[in-house]
């Protein structure tokens, strides 16, 4: 039995077979977990902490009346922190505040007449709630990545949830507390699943309710942002994480495999689908994940995650049909290990982060390249753009016209206005140059 399926797709063409179907994805019925996660949102709207409280006994076993990270303990959390490791997530917020800033974008002022002006403002969102996961692994990276670009964009607000850990006397994981007092985050609320996600919605007891929550999380997490769109403002739902590697037989056998392992390693679910054009780096591929599956500590999970129906090696007959089927794929993560892997990749349209060449894999993308690892899943990527500065900013148009230029136009307005059967919209600009309006 092989460890990884195969999906032959040579002599097939777009307008033949649907390439997106073609290469499954897990199946993660959000719409199915609403209807768990409904009534916590209920209860923590009705019942604010005191429903917090009690969902952190039952689904993380902590018993605390106190959800509110003590500052000290965010403190105390980073003298504790190992300094190697304190070093690298300087390094990783440098990098990524470096692109962050180059990012953002500044108000533009268009003159459509003389006198008349449009500008389109960027203002920073007032308040955010980060969400960082416990779950299998502690995610310290992904404060990292939510708490830099908001505090680019100029968010004045911004607090953090993570779930309570026993084994931490109720709070979250070290390493995250750490990670924000480096950033200087201190207002944490040890809080997880989708009861963080309704007290950052409403507000509970200390929590005031914020404008725009952030940040991956598990199904519970993606359902109650699902039902709260709305009532806050959402990233994206981020799904299991997945990993598409276009790769012609230039490629590492060795190096594309322990790709496909890094992602498959986070959840039973990932997804790490190779797309080639060369049976030799195929089977070269296979026989390394074999190899590397049993070097790694997380020997079942990654095990499930490349057996699953949502991963696969699919062969093409050349790159240009690879393009196509990973375009049609829209990736979360895209590598693109060819020997013209610059240029192929400017061919793609549809991918969360496009990694070029084998010297830029995923995990320097999770931790330090300077780019941002909260990336749209499940084909979102087609329509969905990862986090940046851009999605802690709102934009507002600011029109200034003198009279003149309200003039100039005010037939034009008056016109379409009839032609809407809304005069009052109309009379709204004759009023000002009087009835006559050949006097004015
Ligand atoms: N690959 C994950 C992010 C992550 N990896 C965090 C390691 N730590 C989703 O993009
Ligand atoms: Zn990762």
């Amino acid at each position: 039995m092989s460890l990884i399926r195969r999906i032959d797709l040579r002599g097939a063409d777009a307008a033949s077979v649907d390439y997106r179907a073609s290469v499954p994805r897990a199946e993660f019925d959000v719409e199915a977990a609403t209807h768990q996660v409904q009534p916590i949102l209920d209860a923590v709207r009705a019942r604010g902490v005191e429903a917090i409280t009690d969902f952190s006994a039952r689904f993380d076993g902590v018993s605390s009346d106190d959800i509110a990270v003590p500052r000290e303990a965010i403190t105390a959390a980073l003298d504790e922190l190992d300094p190697t490791v304190r070093a690298a997530l300087e390094e990783s917020i440098r990098r990524l505040r470096a692109t962050s800033e180059a990012e953002l974008e500044h108000d533009v002022t268009s003159a459509v007449a003389p006198g008349a002006t449009v500008t389109h403002r960027k203002v920073p969102i007032d308040r955010v709630g980060l969400y960082v996961p416990g779950g299998l692994a502690p995610l310290v990276s992904s404060v990292v990545m939510n708490v830099v670009p908001a505090q680019v964009a100029g968010v004045r607000s911004i607090a953090l949830a993570s779930p309570p850990q026993k084994n931490h006397g109720g709070l979250p994981e070290p390493t995250i507390l750490a990670a924000c007092a480096l950033l200087g985050i201190d207002e944490v609320y040890a809080v997880g699943g989708a009861q963080a996600i309704a007290m950052f919605a409403y507000g509970a007891g200390p929590c005031a309710r914020v404008d725009l929550v952030t940040g991956p999380g598990n199904i519970y997490v993606a359902a109650a942002k699902r039902l709260l769109r709305g009532v806050v403002g959402i990233d994206s739902e981020a799904g299991p994480t997945e990993i598409a590697i276009l790769a012609d037989d230039s490629a590492d056998a060795a190096f594309v495999a322990a790709d496909m392992v890094s992602q498959a390693e986070h959840d039973p679910m990932a997804a790490s689908v190779l797309v080639t054009d060369s049976l030799v780096l195929a089977d070269a591929v296979e026989a390394e994940l074999d190899k590397q599956l049993f070097a790694t500590r997380h020997t079942e999970r990654i095990r499930t995650a490349l057996g699953g129906r949502q991963s696969g090696i699919v062969l093409v007959d050349d790159m240009d049909q690879g393009v196509e089927v990973v375009d049609a794929y829209a990736a979360e993560h895209l590598e693109i290990v060819t020997r013209d892997a610059a240029a192929h990749a400017a061919r793609v349209r549809n991918a969360g982060a496009i990694f070029v060449g084998p010297w830029s894999p995923v995990s320097l993308g999770d931790y330090c390249a300077g780019s941002n690892h909260v990336l749209p899943t499940a084909g979102c990527a087609c329509h969905s753009s990862g986090l940046s500065v851009r999605a802690f900013t709102r934009s507002v148009h600011v029109i200034d016209y003198t009279q003149a230029a309200l003039a100039e136009v005010a037939d034009h307005v008056v016109t379409l206005a009839e032609a809407e059967d809304l005069p009052g919209h109309g009379q709204a600009v004759s009023v000002r140059f009087g009835s006559d309006r050949s006097e004015r």
